[in-house]
């Protein structure tokens, strides 16, 4: 080997062994069931522009959709994905004491259900999380869920029964479309349009963003705004990505989840006003006078076992919470 050679050689072992460490970087990997464009999907990219910008690129947010929540959730409980944006659907099935947000015509309002989600309230619920391998990081959005059908126009509750109505795996859901005398199905969303196109199901019901976002119009006919239930939204991470954090990089990861809050209940708010108008314009028919009080009077006995089985103090507190 030449001297000039041999002198480069030297030379770049020394630069290798004097260069400062290479600049680690962590991927966190958001999933979460609905298209990039949804309320879900927004809230996530505001999550991972502000997370990366405020750690320098030192944290990466990697964001996948899977349309079954429960399997995201158990994959976060495993570790193998980080981070889970989704709605309650079957999240009661992890932390039992979260099935009493889901309770239908419990919440008044987006304002009353954001305000209780955000309030010591709702707080106390995510406290929870941490007994079930979980950390629930903060209240997100899905929005009042609204009832589809292919069948025939629902306007009152006698309409409903003897439908086959897909609903999520959640029990406090189930219960409700059993007592209106529907035959509720429980089925992962990932399931739910073949479900309905096979005719397994005669309807379904979510928010206005979700039908939208997924074109339900497509199969199915008509559309009525029951508002049965406020469907919340969740980030739960896994607590080993949380505990790997300094207490800095949290910090950040809690901003950038506020963040992500913000641009998802924003979304929810500005798709429920256009919605509707947009499914009219897709063809859905849609009932938009809807008498709430023959529902909630058709749901009693409903009201009653749930009064029985879930935390009734809290949903004391949840229907007496008034803004300050
Ligand atoms: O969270 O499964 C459902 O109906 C949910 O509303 C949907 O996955 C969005």
């Amino acid at each position: 080997m030449t001297l000039t050679r041999r002198a480069a050689a030297a030379a770049l072992a020394i630069a290798a062994m004097t260069a400062g460490p290479a600049l680690a970087q962590t991927t966190i990997t958001i999933q979460h069931p609905l298209p990039s464009a949804s309320h879900y999907g927004v809230g996530a990219a505001a999550l991972k522009e502000s997370f990366e910008r405020a750690t320098a690129g030192r944290y990466r947010v990697n964001i996948q959709r899977n349309d079954n929540e429960r399997e995201i959730v158990e994959s976060v409980q495993i570790g193998t994905v980080e981070c889970y944006i989704g709605s309650t659907g079957p999240v009661g099935n992890f932390v039992p004491g979260v099935r009493v947000v889901d309770v239908p015509f419990l919440f008044r309002d987006y304002a009353h259900a954001r305000g209780v989600l955000d309030s010591e309230i709702g707080q106390g619920l995510l406290q929870q999380f941490n007994a079930r391998g979980l950390v629930g990081v903060i209240w997100m959005e899905n929005g009042f869920r609204h009832l589809t059908n292919s069948r025939r126009e629902v306007n009152s509750p006698a309409d409903v029964r003897g439908l086959k109505v897909r609903t999520m795996e959640n029990q406090v859901h189930m219960r409700a479309f059993t007592t209106l005398g529907a035959l509720p199905t429980p089925m992962a969303f990932s399931e739910l349009v073949p479900a309905l196109q096979q005719g397994t199901v005669d309807g379904q019901e979510n928010p206005i963003p979700v039908i939208v976002a997924n074109n339900l119009n497509q199969v199915q006919r008509y559309l009525t705004l029951t508002s049965h239930v406020y469907s919340p939204g969740l980030l739960i991470c896994n607590p080993a990505m949380m505990q790997a954090m300094s207490p800095a990089d949290r910090a950040a990861f809690m901003a950038a989840a506020r963040a992500g809050q913000q641009a998802n209940r924003d979304r929810v708010s500005s798709d429920d006003a256009s919605g509707v108008e947009e499914l009219r314009r897709r063809g859905m028919q849609v009932v938009t006078q809807v008498d709430t009080a023959a529902f909630q009077t058709a749901l009693a006995a409903a009201f009653t076992q749930y009064e029985r089985e879930l935390d009734a103090a809290t949903l004391r507190r949840i229907r007496a919470w008034q803004p300050n």
